[in-house]
C-alpha cells in the first residue's frame, strides 16, 4: 500500500496563486492528486493559472473571495461539475495588517479575522455535505506561530490564526465520526511575500532586525521555504494520517521547542 498516494483524489488549495499554497497544491498533484484552487483577483488567477501550467500542473482556477458565501458556495457545486467532489481542502487563503492594537481600526480588524477565520468555515462548511456523503475528506487549515505566540502588532492575525486552531479541533470533533480528519498546519517564518516586509535589507546593506531575530529563534537557523511545507501537507492529506484528528503539526524549524539564544 502507498500510504501517501492521492492518485483519484481532488483537492482544493484556497488563495494558492503563488507562495506555500502554491508549493502545497504542487506538492499535492506530484503525489496524484487534481489540483483546484481560487484567488479573489482577476490578474493574480491568470498568473496563478500560467506558474502551474510552467510547472507542468494540470490546475482547474477559480475567481472567488473565501470571505462570500454565496460566492463559495456557487465555487464548490461548479467544482463538483467540472471537477469532481472535494476530497481534500486546504484553507490557505489568509492576509496579515502589522499595525499596534491602538491604532488599529475595529474594521481592519475584522477584515483579517473575517479571511482569515471566517473564511475557513465558509470553505468548509461548503465542502462538507458532499464529504460527508462520500463518507469521507481531510481538511487542512493553515494556521501559524501566532495560534500559540504573541507579538507587537499583529492582534487580528494572532486572534484569526488562534480561532482557526480551535476551529480545526471543533470540525474534528463534530465530524470525526464520519471519517473526516481536520488537521491544522503551523508553519514558523516562511520566505513568502507576506514577510518580505520583515526580510528587507536595511538602507546601510545590513539585514532587517527582524530578519536576524527570525534567525537566531529559530533552531534550524534559517527561515522556511514554501517547500518546507510539501512534505506535511501530503501526509496530512493522505491516508498515512487517517487516525490523526484535530492536531496541529507545527513546521517551524524548532521555534516552539525553544526558549531563544541567551544573550
Ligand atoms: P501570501 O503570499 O500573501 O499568499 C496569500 C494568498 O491568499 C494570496 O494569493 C492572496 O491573494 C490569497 N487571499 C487573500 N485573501 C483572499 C480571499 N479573501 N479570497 C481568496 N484568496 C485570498 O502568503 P503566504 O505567506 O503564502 O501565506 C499563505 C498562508 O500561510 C496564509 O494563511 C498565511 O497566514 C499562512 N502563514 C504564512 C506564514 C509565513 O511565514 N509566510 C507563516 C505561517 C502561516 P491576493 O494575492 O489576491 O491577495
Ligand atoms: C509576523 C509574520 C507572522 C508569520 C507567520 C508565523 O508579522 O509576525 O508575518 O505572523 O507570517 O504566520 O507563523
Amino acid at each position: 500500500m502507498d500510504y501517501f498516494s492521492l492518485k483519484g483524489k481532488i483537492a482544493l488549495v484556497t488563495g494558492a496563486t503563488h507562495g506555500i499554497g502554491f508549493e502545497m497544491a504542487s506538492a499535492l498533484s506530484k503525489a496524484g492528486a487534481k489540483v483546484v484552487f481560487n484567488d479573489r483577483d482577476a490578474e493574480a488567477l491568470d498568473r496563478g493559472l500560467k506558474a502551474y501550467e510552467n510547472a507542468g500542473i494540470k490546475a482547474h482556477g477559480y475567481l472567488c473571495d473565501v470571505t462570500d458565501e454565496t460566492a463559495v458556495t456557487e465555487l464548490v457545486k461548479k467544482i463538483e461539475d467540472e471537477v469532481g467532489v472535494v476530497d481534500i481542502l486546504v484553507n490557505n487563503a489568509g492576509i496579515i495588517k502589522r499595525i499596534p492594537m491602538t491604532e488599529m481600526s475595529a474594521e481592519e480588524f475584522r477584515q483579517v479575522v473575517d479571511i482569515n477565520l471566517t473564511g475557513a468555515f465558509i470553505m468548509a462548511k461548503a465542502v462538507l455535505p458532499s464529504m460527508l456523503k462520500k463518507g469521507g475528506g481531510k481538511i487542512i487549515n493553515i494556521c501559524s506561530m501566532m495560534s500559540e505566540l504573541g507579538r507587537e502588532t499583529v492582534s487580528g492575525y494572532a486572534a484569526s490564526k488562534g480561532g482557526l486552531k480551535m476551529l480545526t479541533k471543533n470540525i474534528a470533533s463534530e465530524y470525526g465520526g464520519a471519517n473526516i480528519q481536520c488537521n491544522g498546519i503551523g508553519p514558523g517564518y516562511i520566505a513568502t511575500a507576506q514577510t518580505a516586509p520583515l526580510r528587507e535589507k536595511q538602507p546601510d546593506g545590513k539585514p532587517h532586525p527582524f530578519d536576524s531575530f527570525i534567525i537566531s529563534k529559530t533552531p534550524a537557523g534559517r527561515w522556511g521555504e514554501p517547500g518546507d511545507l510539501a512534505g506535511p501537507v501530503v501526509f496530512l492529506a493522505s491516508s498515512a494520517s487517517d487516525f490523526i484528528n484535530g492536531h496541529i503539526l507545527y513546521v517551524d524549524g524548532g521555534i516552539l521547542a525553544y526558549i531563544g539564544k541567551q544573550p
